[in-house]
């Protein structure tokens, strides 16, 4: 077998988003596109020979031929070995969990998370370092700096590997080892949580739907819930996974994890009903005819962490992404412990949680974990809630109201414009940028601004500065509207406005958020001018 070098030109779209490099399909598949990108991590990374790498994927269009060809450029790149999830599958958190475990020197995830799959769908690539984590930004920039100058990469000539049965198969001078994707996932699970208190309260008749979404927590789930924990068969639903998703949107939110919600809402409902993403990271919980929002969700948890055996020793702290609500704040100053807030990315979390600083983290974007792995992690969070229903025996609807009542409620809503040309929005965003020296001060309806910045970041454990992290505009009394554009989209641009109030008034608690803030909505119209610049004033997807 011998090593191939190709010449190449870079392309100059390979700068990583919010999550890694995410494009159509077709976009991947140009030639040397996906090589090019992967001989820039390898050039970046600084692998000594040998060194062992973690490489898999959501199982979405395109995985397994990804994989064949990162395969073939570790052998010609000098890696000794990779650990490759059978059939080129691995969720992302139990990526992290398969870095840590082994050691092994970084990872490769291959998956555009929550985005559509299928030929006309999306593709993604990123690379997680050795904690198991996403690459920080400085990773990230070395990354896309080097794809800028690429002129070749290595690639050994070979035939393809067989990826469905677990074994070792040499490449070349390097090693493909084909491991269970779900077994050490499973088994770090049962380390964290009394799975003994979960199968009795569903021994004892409470009933759950799972929904994976046509994605790649099937295998997990129907292996955690159902086998390890007894679920009845079924319990988990849409739980083979698709190349395309069953030409779903894997998303776990109230508009694209409709059927689960339609069960969940619709007479003779289950007790407790989730979904998770593409890749695995995010959750959706909801109760009998309630939904959890993701910010409610981490407060929840952090208030009852020590009812679960992982975390029973409490928490050193709690980190949140700038647009998530403060009810985690709440919680964190009740338990005398820091909260931080860090920008939009699970990557900012990853030296908070290695320096000891944190050990729950989330974001309103349906993503809550903690330093069990360096990733959001989705039946993480839906073992933690079974965990925490198991020991209070009450419903999730009266865990959250009781947690309203004694921190108050962040009343919490994200409005999403998809599909925006790209100009457009960002002709927006610089009228709100321009609009900075006029707001504070003026009267808004009945808020009153306080402050307008942009929100930046500097990394207490670092030191390291991100800027331009999003607009906040804060009131008086403490509600506030954020704005960003998405960095995850591959069509147009995705405005993302994120609306919070605080509530302390019980006998308001009730209120549907969309009403509870319907003045701050129209708020945010008018200060954007939304209509005007976009033709657009009603959201794509509210969560
Ligand atoms: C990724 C990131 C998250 C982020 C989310 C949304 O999640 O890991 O930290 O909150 O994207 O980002 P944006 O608002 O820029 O679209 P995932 O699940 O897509 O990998």
């Amino acid at each position: 077998m011998t090593v191939r070098t190709v010449s190449t030109t870079p392309f100059a779209d390979q700068k990583p988003g919010t999550s890694g490099l995410r494009k159509k399909v077709i976009a991947f598949q140009k030639p040397h596109y996906l090589e090019n990108f992967v001989q820039s991590i390898f050039d970046s990374i600084g692998a000594p020979a040998g060194s062992t790498l973690t490489v898999g994927g959501d199982g979405r269009y395109y995985n397994r031929e990804a994989i064949q060809i990162i395969l073939k450029m570790a052998a010609a790149n000098g890696f000794g070995r990779v650990l490759v999830g059978q059939g080129g599958i691995l969720s992302t958190p139990a990526a992290s969990c398969v870095i840590r475990k082994y050691q092994t020197f970084g990872g490769i995830v291959l998956s555009a998370s929550h985005n559509p799959g299928g030929p006309d769908g999306d593709f993604g690539i990123k690379y997680n370092i050795g904690n198991g984590g996403p690459a920080p930004e400085k990773v990230t920039e070395a990354i896309f700096d080097r794809s800028k100058t690429i002129t070749a990469y290595r690639i050994l000539e070979a035939v393809d590997v067989g990826l469905d049965v677990v074994g070792e198969t040499p490449l070349g001078g390097m090693v493909v080892q084909v491991i269970d994707p779900v077994s050490d996932y499973a088994d770090l699970m049962e380390t964290l949580f009394d799975f003994g208190a979960i199968r009795a309260l569903l021994a004892g008749g409470f009933r759950l739907k799972f929904d994976a979404m046509h994605a790649v927590t099937g295998p997990y789930a129907k292996e955690i819930i159902e086998q390890r924990l007894g679920a009845p068969v079924g319990s988990v639903m849409n739980g083979v996974p698709l190349t395309d998703f069953g030409n779903g949107h894997p998303d776990p939110n109230l508009t694209y994890a409709h059927e689960l919600v339609e069960i969940v809402y619709g007479d003779n409902a289950p007790d407790f009903g989730a979904a998770s993403d593409g890749d695995g990271d995010r959750n959706m919980i909801l109760g009998r005819g309630f939904f959890v929002t993701p910010s409610d969700s981490l407060a929840v948890l952090a208030a009852n962490a020590t009812r679960v055996p992982g975390y029973k020793a409490g928490l050193a702290g709690i980190a949140r992404s700038m647009p998530t609500s403060a009810a985690a704040d709440r919680v964190a100053a009740a338990l005398g412990i820091p909260c931080y807030e860090t920008p939009t990315g699970w990557k900012f979390f990853g030296n908070l949680m290695d320096a000891g600083r944190v050990t729950l983290c989330g974001e309103e974007s349906f993503g809550t974990g903690s330093d069990h792995v360096r990733e959001k992690d989705g039946l993480w969070a839906v073992l933690f809630w079974l965990n925490v229903l198991a020991v209070r025996d009450q419903s999730v609807e009266a865990i959250v109201r009781e947690h309203w009542a004694k921190f108050g409620r962040n009343v919490y809503s994200r409005h999403d414009y998809e599909g925006l040309p790209l100009e457009a929005a960002n002709e927006l965003m610089k009228h709100v940028h321009d609009s900075f020296p006029s707001l504070p001060g003026s009267q808004l309806g009945s808020y009153q601004v306080q402050f307008c910045d942009d929100f930046s970041y500097t990394d207490p454990v670092d030191g390291s500065v991100s800027t331009g992290q999003g607009v906040r505009i804060g009131f008086t009394d403490g509600s506030r509207v954020v704005l960003r554009l998405s960095g995850t989209g591959t069509e147009g641009a995705t405005l993302r406005i994120y609306l919070e109030a605080y509530e302390p008034d019980v006998s308001r608690h009730h209120l549907d958020a969309q009403v509870a803030l319907a003045e701050l909505i129209g708020l945010a119209l008018q200060v954007t001018e939304l209509k005007a610049r976009t033709g657009r004033d009603q959201p794509t997807v509210i969560t």
